[in-house]
């Protein structure tokens, strides 16, 4: 495949040494401007002030690339608008030139091409509220089914159906570790208010997961580390409940439908908290960065 690794990443692939991807949508279309490009820089260099290389994932002029350099981030986060690129989006894109930002499919499947094995997130996508009227779920669910790669998230957007997410991961056969919790975390809040079956206290246990299943074989999937924000940083709870109802409500009556919804309300979310959500999802991301950051130094440092 017509990969453009960056320099820096190849070298550290070449030379055994942490490397953590990071995807782009989130930047493109998840956060607002301007604030989204120093949210991407500084999401770059805590992974490398915990020692590892960064890979943020894109498509540029049709060519997908692994690690972006200062003007190819700029222009994922600026005026260009990408557009936003799902799994399946990636051959048409390269066919047509075009630039866009990776979601967690796009980003999970090139970086697993790449030999990447760590990647950090926000939320995953997931099953829609009204599933069983509009069948919306997201290919992050079926790609991770499929794909060798390990995922720092804080959960899924509360706007999705968590349950419904979380049986969806069971039946794909994706395994998720709550990482120092015994609930799954709620994105902006610190719990989601399910369980979950696995839970670590120590990068290393993850590392040894990996190991297991790279032990094991059989069908690719990923391993799901669900990593909470701090109850410190989290969006009040009784606050985000009720902008919840609000804004679903909202999104009911202004008949927003298919992939507008998400956005809407995350807009609504952001706009009727103060900003609040917006400091607990870059909170979110901040974490998850680390965290997958000391994964990416336990798996290159006990080698395979
Ligand atoms: N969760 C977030 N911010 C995001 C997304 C999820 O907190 O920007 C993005 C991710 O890129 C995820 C995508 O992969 O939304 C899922 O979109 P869809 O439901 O269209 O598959
Ligand atoms: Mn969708």
């Amino acid at each position: 495949m017509t990969l453009a690794l960056a320099e820096e990443v190849r070298d550290a692939k070449a030379q055994g040494r942490p490397v953590v991807a990071l995807e782009s949508t989130l930047i493109a279309h998840g956060l607002p401007r301007p604030r989204n490009l120093a949210v991407a820089q500084e999401l770059e260099e805590s992974v490398r002030a915990a020692g590892a290389v960064p890979a943020t994932v894109a498509v540029l002029d049709g060519r997908p690339h692994i690690g972006l350099d200062k003007a190819q981030l700029e222009r994922i986060a600026g005026d260009e608008r990408p557009r936003k690129l799902s799994w399946r989006d990636l051959a048409p894109a390269m066919a047509a030139g075009a630039c866009g930002a990776t979601t967690v499919s796009g980003t999970a499947f090139l970086a697993a091409h790449a030999g990447i094995r760590v990647f950090a997130t926000g939320g995953l996508g997931g099953v829609h509220r009204g599933w069983a009227r509009v069948q919306d779920e997201s290919a992050d669910l079926r790609l991770l089914a499929r794909t060798r790669i390990t995922v720092v998230c804080a959960g899924v957007k509360s706007v999705l159906d968590v349950p419904a997410t979380l049986q969806r991961l069971e039946t794909l056969g994706v395994a998720v570790l709550g990482y120092g919790t015994t609930d799954f975390p709620g994105f902006y809040l610190t719990s989601s208010g399910e369980p979950v079956d696995w839970t670590v206290h120590d990068p290393r246990r993850v590392a040894a997961a990996m190991r297991c299943q790279d032990l094991l074989g059989g069908p690719e999937a990923a391993l799901v580390v669900a990593n909470p924000v701090p109850e410190e940083e989290q969006l009040d709870p009784e606050l985000h409940d009720r902008v919840l109802a609000e804004a679903l409500a909202a999104c009911e009556r202004d008949g927003v439908v298919g992939q507008a919804v998400t956005p809407y309300l995350l807009d609504y979310l952001v706009r009727n908290t103060d900003g609040a959500a917006l400091e607990a999802n870059i909170a979110a991301m901040r974490g998850n960065v680390r965290l997958a950051a000391r994964i990416a130094a336990v798996w290159t440092a006990t080698a395979h």
